[in-house]
């Protein structure tokens, strides 16, 4: 059986790489696939502290943007992964299942704890692990996620596999990741070399989703480029990330192919371009920041869709972590 498992950390600012890259495929794909569990991914976000108000508010808004993004409560399980307890059960189990080495390769641990390594916190380096649990503990075969995710999902087909090694059985699925679309990989408008992130300093780097018209504007208008006319085509985008970026940004937004978006702008002034992109961001964001602002409004709706989904989430893997305990050996009383 096929089944989608995705998340989005509660860490504030979701934004336009967050929408692309994962939250808009998300909405496409609950055509197709009967069974989605979509979970705002709490346990993650206090890898690195988080003060707890925001945290509780920040829950709220990325349930909220998923169901105003387009995905549907009632076909699909939303739901926040600390009321969950098979995620963070199966996360230890999975920590006694992978390696160091395997950890120890992984880039994002490396970006996010910086030259500062030992004062990193021991969840941000096992995160992959708890990622790997999250997925898992639905036997969860497909999990849509923007570029900058693919190590952490080949390290849960390797957690998986040596699972069913160690144990001699043919358990947990090999996860395959769905990495598709045009903003798999939306970078930072401040510098084209880095993704676009969430706890990026400068507010500057990134579309928030819950910004205003005026602030889009300006935010693509002091967008870094270079002194070159805008690119013709995907040939001249060599050394110009910048440009590569807020072009493929135009392609993705409009759901057209970035040749085309080139032939349009390509010999023109940055300066038309942007005014552009800022209006069709604008207007591609207008109707799920109305639906946002309605959410955010009737925070018991909310919570009254996460709550369910905790209980379909609990009745999908309370089954999935006891047998595991049988496989692993834990003495059942
Ligand atoms: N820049 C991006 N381009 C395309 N996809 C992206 N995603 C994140 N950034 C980009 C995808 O969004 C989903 C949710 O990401 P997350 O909230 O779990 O955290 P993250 O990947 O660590 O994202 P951020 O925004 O960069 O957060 P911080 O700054 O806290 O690290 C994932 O599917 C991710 O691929």
């Amino acid at each position: 059986m096929k089944r989608i498992f995705s998340g989005v950390q509660p860490t504030g600012n979701l934004h336009l790489g967050n929408y692309l890259g994962a939250i808009r495929n998300w909405v496409r794909l609950q055509k197709d696939f009967g069974d989605c569990l979509f979970c705002v991914v709490d346990l993650h976000a206090i890898t690195m502290w988080q003060d707890p108000k925001q945290l509780r508010r920040g829950t709220r808004e990325v349930a909220a943007a998923m169901i105003a993004a387009g995905i549907d409560p009632k076909r699909n399980v939303i739901f926040n992964q600390s009321q969950v307890p098979a995620h963070a059960e199966l996360a230890w189990i999975f920590n006694c299942v992978a390696r160091l080495g395997w950890l120890n390769r992984m880039t994002q641990f490396k970006d996010k704890a910086g030259k500062d390594r030992e004062n990193a916190s021991v969840g941000l380096y096992a995160y992959p692990n708890l990622m790997a649990a999250d997925i898992l503990a639905y036997k969860g075969t497909h999990v849509p996620v923007g570029e900058d995710q693919k190590q952490h999902l080949e390290l849960a087909r390797d957690i998986a596999q040596k699972f069913n090694n160690d144990f001699g059985v043919n358990f947990f699925p090999l996860v395959e990741p769905l990495i598709f679309g045009s903003g798999t990989r939306v970078m930072s408008l401040r510098d084209g070399t880095k993704k676009m992130s969430k706890s990026e300093a400068s507010d500057y780097s990134r579309i928030n989703m819950t910004d205003t018209a005026d602030d889009i504007a300006k935010k693509f208008r002091k967008a870094k480029t270079d002194p070159h006319p805008v690119p013709a085509s995907p040939k001249e985008f060599e050394g110009r990330p910048e440009a590569e970026n807020l072009l493929g940004l135009y392609a993705s937004l409009a759901d057209a192919a970035v040749e085309e978006v080139c032939r349009r702008f390509g010999g023109g002034p940055f300066s038309k371009f942007k005014d552009a992109l800022a209006e069709l961001a604008v207007a591609k964001l207008a109707p799920i920041q109305d639906e946002l602002r309605r959410l955010q409004a009737a925070p018991d709706f909310v919570d009254g869709v996460l709550r369910e989904g905790v209980e379909k989430a609990r009745g999908i893997s309370g089954p999935v972590l006891r047998e595991v305990h049988e496989i692993v050996g834990f003495l059942r009383l």
